[in-house]
């Protein structure tokens, strides 16, 4: 895990940079993961329930694909309904191990996990996922490891940096291993963007919650009420660009640092890239997995995707 001082250093390079960004993972503070789930039940943002269903229809064939026994590794804290049905109906299930750089967020999501399903060994690991980690061993020695990834969040990744971790969730899957992972796809861009536009505007808090964590944890002193939320689709490069838009001149400081920040710059805070099934499919294949099997949702929103290692 990195030091705060680190972390620190990291923002601000990103808002030295003439194109100013800093990292997604700043969203999700308490008050960002509250505004994030509130998301995830807006009716304009799709993900979340599409997946879900996708999941909740498809679960038996994909229980019978990954077969008894598996190790389930999951990357991220699931605390999700998604994992519930993944958790309820593969067979026989050797173990639980949910990877997140929060030891908090395990914490909460082990205990839950465990009052749910008596049964289950769970192994929480505490890791950058984007970087190979160690596995725990389980009592029971597991057949295979299934590899899940939900939610579309290799979406904030860019091209290449996705590439590099769908190796490492190659590595990670280990011999027999598979991937499960939830992809969004690309579509009408007007049902995109409505996705990061919505109507009770609170994909824009979220959005300008990051100011808010960032004064809280890292001493800056960004005034929320000067940045407006933007998301717009950018169809040549099938990604979502979410951004600050600064609505004055304004100096930001740090410490002994300080930053000019121009009326109308942009501050990036989030891709979501968007896939078409080839071109997820390649990128797949170029880390070693192979696709054994896409389920979709009947408009095609969304996609789930389960790939064997070759
Ligand atoms: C958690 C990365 C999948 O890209 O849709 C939702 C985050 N940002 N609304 C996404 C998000 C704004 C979300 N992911």
């Amino acid at each position: 895990m990195n030091a705060p001082n680190a972390e620190l250093a990291e923002i601000l390079s990103g808002l030295k940079q003439p194109a100013k960004m800093i990292s997604p993972k700043y969203f999700y503070d308490e008050r960002g993961s509250q505004l994030f789930d509130a998301i995830t039940h807006l009716p304009e943002y799709y993900p979340t329930e599409t997946e879900f269903g996708i999941m909740h229809d498809n679960i038996d064939e994909l229980a019978d694909l990954v077969g008894p026994q598996a190790s389930l590794i999951e990357y991220g804290s699931g605390s999700s309904r998604k994992t519930r049905v993944l958790l309820e109906h593969l067979h026989d299930l050797a173990v639980y191990v949910p990877v997140d750089i929060s030891e908090d967020h395990l914490v909460t999501t082990a205990r839950k996990v465990r009052s749910e399903f008596p049964g289950l060994e769970v192994l929480p690991v505490v890791a950058d996922f984007t970087r190979p980690f160690a596995l725990p061993e389980p009592a029971i020695m597991p057949r295979r490891n299934i590899v899940y990834f939900p939610g579309s969040t290799i979406g904030n990744f860019t091209h290449d940096d996705a590439q590099e971790l769908l190796r490492v969730m190659h590595l990670e899957a280990g011999e027999d291993g598979a991937m499960l992972i939830g992809v969004d796809l690309q579509k009408n861009p007007e049902i995109i963007e409505r996705a990061y536009n919505d109507s009770k505007g609170i994909t824009a808090q979220f959005n300008l919650n990051m100011l808010t964590h960032l004064n809280r944890e890292f001493g800056f002193d960004f005034d929320e009420s000067a940045f407006s939320h933007s998301a717009k689709y950018d169809e040549r490069e099938g990604r979502m660009v979410i951004e600050l838009v600064s609505d004055r001149d304004q100096v930001v400081t740090n410490g002994d640092e300080s930053i000019d920040v121009a009326n109308g710059e942009a501050i990036l805070t989030e891709y979501s890239h968007k896939y078409t099934l080839e071109g997820f499919a390649g990128m797949a294949e170029a880390a070693g997995f192979e696709l054994a099997k896409v389920w979709m949702d009947e408009e095609r929103l969304f996609s789930v995707q389960y790939c064997t290692r070759v």
